[in-house]
């Protein structure tokens, strides 16, 4: 019998000394240690000895069985950590300064500047609010103290479903029901998609966005509206931005008012972007109307408040020196892809 294990305990270490891989590994257990291997058919061969002997015979057999089942499981551990040790000189081999060939996504730059705009407004402690793209006429233009054959619908060439809903023309559709669903007081803003049937040149698009801004309290005066405003403007252009405040009409403010920023572009020279005026419209506001205020369910005799209009592809030309508002609409990566680390 000691020849035998004696035979059988060399080959396996000859073997295990050859192995490459896990699957040498592998195979030299099942050879040995499989359930037809080597130390079973030495485990069978007790049926042929002595009595006596059984037991030192079952301890010796089952010794060198723990000794090998010891040995494959070092080598596999060993075989394991080379192949990842290789993976990692694998990977050494990698050119950090090779250009990437992956192209990666960007956020479009009206996305930048409302995000900003989020970030500025929700430090100032207003909630930011998503509203429908398609409203009724009640929230575009009745709630707002625009009733059915106001001129003023004139100035905001709108389309109509043939249901009879229309595509909203401005985010100050979205006022009534804010006011409705906070009730006094209250600080929001509310960015969205705009849609008007306008001839489009340098600054108008058919398809534009805006952002809301609402905030109702009591004693709230055009002194907070002014601050909000040159607050935000400083924020966003990270520098003091020429402004100028003129009268402006729109039926649900009393007073209202244009603010116009000092064109970037050309620095007030005039050039298309601006018509050749040297400002650019773009942050409308006033003090919230007391029948606005009324159809909301707020009392104008306890309650103020002020509302704008910010033009946000308007403010993101300027932000970005895009000169032609169309290209936001265009498509055009290229154009479109290289603001996202300013
Ligand atoms: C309004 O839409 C008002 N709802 C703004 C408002 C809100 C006033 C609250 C008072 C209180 P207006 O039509 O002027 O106003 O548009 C507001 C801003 O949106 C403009 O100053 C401009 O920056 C932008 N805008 C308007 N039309 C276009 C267009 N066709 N293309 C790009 N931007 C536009």
């Amino acid at each position: 019998m000691s020849d035998k294990t004696d035979e059988i305990i060399e080959e396996f270490k000859r073997k295990l000394t050859g192995v490459k891989t896990g699957e040498d590994v592998e195979n030299l257990r099942v050879e040995f240690l499989g359930r037809k291997g080597k130390i079973s058919e030495l485990m069978s061969g007790l049926k042929n000895v002595p009595k006596e002997n059984k037991k030192s015979f079952g301890q010796r057999v089952n010794s060198i069985k723990n000794d090998m089942e010891e040995s494959i499981r070092t080598a596999k551990e060993k075989m394991a950590a080379e192949a990842v040790e290789a993976e990692i000189k694998a990977s050494e081999d990698y050119d950090v300064t090779m250009p990437k060939s992956i192209e990666t996504g960007s956020y479009h730059p009206i996305t930048l500047v409302q995000r900003e705009l989020e970030d500025i407004f929700s430090s100032m402690g207003f909630t930011i609010e998503d509203y429908k793209e398609v409203v009724d006429d009640y929230e575009c233009f009745e709630s707002l103290n625009i009733p059915k054959y106001h001129p003023a619908r004139d100035m905001q060439d709108t389309y109509y479903l043939d249901n009879g809903q229309l595509l909203k023309t401005q985010t100050s559709a979205a006022q009534n029901a804010i006011m409705k669903k906070y009730g006094p007081p209250l600080r929001a803003i509310f960015p969205g998609r705009c849609f008007r049937n306008e001839a489009t040149d340098a600054s108008h698009e058919n398809t534009f966005f805006q952002m809301e801004g609402l905030m109702i309290d009591k004693d709230i005066s055009i002194s907070n509206l002014i601050y909000f405003m040159k607050t935000m403007l400083s924020e966003v252009f990270g520098q003091e931005v020429t402004v100028r405040l003129r009268p402006g009409f729109f039926p649900f403010t009393e007073p209202g008012f244009e603010l116009d920023i000092k064109c970037l572009i050309c620095g007030g020279k005039g050039c298309p972007s601006c018509k050749n005026s040297g400002w650019l419209e773009l942050c409308p506001c006033g003090m919230v109307h007391p029948n606005v205020l009324k159809e909301g369910g707020i009392d104008p005799e306890e309650y103020t408040g002020f509302a704008f209009g910010l033009g946000l592809t308007r403010l993101a030309m300027m932000k970005y020196g895009v000169k032609d508002i169309r290209t936001f609409n265009s498509g055009k990566l290229q154009a479109l892809c290289q603001f996202n680390d300013r």
